[in-house]
C-alpha cells in the first residue's frame, strides 16, 4: 500500500447534477435508461414514464486502499405519484449517481423499504429489466417509509475497475478486492410463512448457511446478520414470535465459533457473535440476510464491540427472554488504518431495561447516546484497539426504525440535530419489545489516529492479527 493511497479522504458526500441523466450528459427527459448490460431499457409502453428526474437521494463515497465504494440512500422527489413511477425515479437516480463516478461502478446489495407487499411485483419487474444478470442481492423489507412514499432503497455499490462482482443468483453475490472477499447472502420470502415462528427461523438460518456454503464460506465468517421478522411482539404459543427467533438462534448459532476465526482480535473475554438487527415488518414472514468476510490479510482484523451502557444482549436476563438474542452491539474491520464500524440496531436500552417508556424525543436520544458511547474512542480503547472510533458525525449512513407513524417528526428532529447530514432512511417498523418506540442501525468508517498509532504499535497490532492464526 503506497502513501498516496492512504491520504485519500475514506469517506465523503457528493450531491448529483440534476443533468446526469442521459447517454451525453445532458438532461433528456424522453430517453429511457441505459440498462447496467449497456442495453436500453425495453418495455416504454409498459412503463409510461415520467420525465427522467433525478430523485430525492444522499449518498457517500467511501474511498480507500484504491478501492472506490457507495453507499446511496434513495427515494423518489414526488411523494403522491403513483408507485411505478416513484420506482422508476428511484432507478433514474441510482443510476444518475453511479453515473457520475469517476469509474465504472455495480450495485451489489438492495434494501427495499417498501409500503405494501403487493407493490414488491412491480419494483420486480423494474430490478430485472434494469439490472438483468447484475441482479443486486435484493431484500424486500415491508416497513413503509416513514414520510409517506412508496419506497426507499439503500444499496452499496463497487466499482468494477478493482473489485470482481460475482452475482451467482439472486441470494448471492460475493465480492473481491485486493485479497479480501465478501459474500452477502440472503434467506426468506416475503410472502407470509405458515409454520411456527421456531421452524420458520431455524429454516431461514439453515437457508442462509447453505447459500454462503455455495460461495465456499459458511456462517464463522459472518459479521452482520439482519433479521426482519414480521409480527415481531406477536404470540406464537406462550412465546412471543421474536423470543422464538432467540430460541432458533441461539440452537443454531451453538455450534458456530465464530471467535475461531484467524481475523478475530485477541482475548476478547466474550461470547463472539456477529453485530445484528432484529426488527419487526408488517406481515407474518422472516427476512434475512447476512454479510460473510474472508480474507488471508495479515493488516486485517475484527472486534466485536460491546456497550458500556448496555448489557451484552447474551447476558439479557431470562426474564427478558428465555434464550437470549445473541449479537454484539458492534463489530469493527480494521483494514491497515481504515475501520469500519457495523453498528447493530440500537434501542433505549440502558442496562437490560428499557427507558422512557413512551417519549419518543427521550428514547430517540438515549439511543443515539448509546451509539456514540459505543463508537467512542474510549469505548474502542477500553475493548482494545487504541485510536480508533467515530463520532455520530462520521456514520456514513443510518436506519431508523420508528414503530408509531406519529412519532416520525419527533424522532427525525433529535436525529438531525445529532447526525448532521448522514444519509437517513426512516421506516416503520415495530420494535421486538412492546415498550420500544425506535431502533437504529448505522456504519461508520473512520482512520486510525496517526498520532495513537506509532509505528511500534502498528506493527504490534499485525502481529497479534497473525499470532491468532497459529
Ligand atoms: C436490543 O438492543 C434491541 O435480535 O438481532 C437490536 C439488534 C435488537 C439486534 C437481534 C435485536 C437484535 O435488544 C433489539
Amino acid at each position: 500500500m503506497n502513501s498516496s493511497k492512504r491520504s485519500l479522504p475514506i469517506c465523503y458526500r457528493l450531491i448529483p447534477d440534476r443533468q446526469l441523466l442521459d447517454e451525453k450528459g445532458e438532461a433528456n427527459g424522453s430517453e429511457l435508461p441505459v440498462l447496467a448490460t449497456g442495453r436500453r431499457m425495453a418495455g416504454r409502453a409498459m412503463y409510461d414514464v415520467p420525465p427522467c428526474l433525478l430523485g430525492l437521494q444522499h449518498h457517500t463515497v467511501l474511498a480507500h486502499d484504491g478501492i472506490r465504494r457507495l453507499a446511496l440512500m434513495v427515494t423518489s422527489e414526488e411523494v403522491g405519484s403513483e408507485f411505478r413511477d416513484q420506482v422508476w425515479e428511484v432507478m433514474s437516480t441510482m443510476r444518475a449517481i453511479l453515473r457520475q463516478q469517476p469509474e465504472p461502478m455495480v450495485i451489489t446489495t438492495a434494501t427495499v423499504f417498501i409500503n405494501d407487499s403487493a407493490n414488491v411485483p412491480i419494483v420486480q419487474a423494474l430490478f430485472d429489466a434494469y439490472f438483468g444478470d447484475q441482479m443486486p442481492l435484493t431484500r424486500f423489507v415491508k416497513q413503509p417509509p416513514c414520510d409517506g412514499r412508496g419506497l426507499a432503497v439503500e444499496a452499496w455499490a463497487i466499482s468494477t475497475l478493482g473489485a470482481k462482482v460475482e452475482f451467482v443468483d439472486k441470494s448471492l453475490v460475493t465480492v473481491e478486492y485486493e485479497g479480501i472477499r465478501w459474500i452477502y447472502a440472503g434467506a426468506g420470502a416475503v410472502e407470509d410463512g405458515d409454520g411456527s415462528a421456531y421452524d420458520q427461523s431455524a429454516e431461514v438460518l439453515a437457508d442462509l448457511n447453505s447459500t454462503l456454503e455455495k460461495a465456499g464460506a459458511s456462517f464463522h465468517d459472518v459479521v452482520r446478520t439482519w433479521f426482519y421478522q414480521g409480527g415481531i411482539t406477536e404470540m406464537d404459543g406462550d412465546q412471543e414470535r421474536y423470543q422464538e427467533l432467540n430460541r432458533a438462534r441461539t440452537d443454531f448459532f451453538a455450534h458456530i465459533p465464530f471467535h475461531s476465526r484467524r481475523l478475530m482480535a485477541p482475548n476478547i473475554a466474550h461470547s463472539v457473535y456477529p453485530a445484528s438487527t432484529g426488527i419487526g415488518t408488517l406481515g407474518k414472514s422472516l427476512v434475512a440476510g447476512c454479510m460473510a468476510l474472508q480474507t488471508d490479510r495479515e493488516d486485517m482484523q475484527l472486534l466485536p464491540l460491546e456497550n458500556p451502557l448496555q448489557t451484552p444482549s447474551f447476558d439479557y436476563p431470562e426474564s427478558y427472554s428465555p434464550k437470549t438474542p445473541k449479537f454484539s452491539r458492534a463489530m469493527a474491520l480494521r483494514i491497515g488504518d481504515a475501520v469500519t464500524t457495523w453498528v447493530s440496531g440500537t434501542a433505549s436500552i440502558v442496562n437490560a431495561e428499557t427507558v422512557f417508556p413512551d417519549d419518543i424525543e427521550k428514547q430517540t436520544d438515549q439511543t443515539l447516546t448509546n451509539i456514540e458511547q459505543l463508537i467512542a474512542r474510549e469505548n474502542f480503547e477500553s475493548q482494545g484497539w487504541k485510536g480508533a472510533g467515530a463520532t455520530l458525525r462520521e456514520l456514513a449512513k443510518v436506519r431508523v426504525y420508528v414503530k408509531r407513524p406519529e412519532d416520525y417528526e419527533k424522532c427525525r428532529e433529535v436525529c438531525e440535530r445529532r447526525l448532521g447530514s448522514t444519509p437517513v432512511i426512516y421506516a416503520q417498523a415495530d420494535v421486538c419489545r412492546a415498550d420500544l418506540l425506535v431502533e437504529i442501525e448505522g456504519v461508520a468508517f473512520s482512520t486510525l489516529q496517526k498520532a495513537l498509532l506509532t509505528k511500534e504499535k502498528e506493527k504490534s497490532l499485525c502481529e497479534s492479527a497473525s499470532l491468532s492464526s497459529v
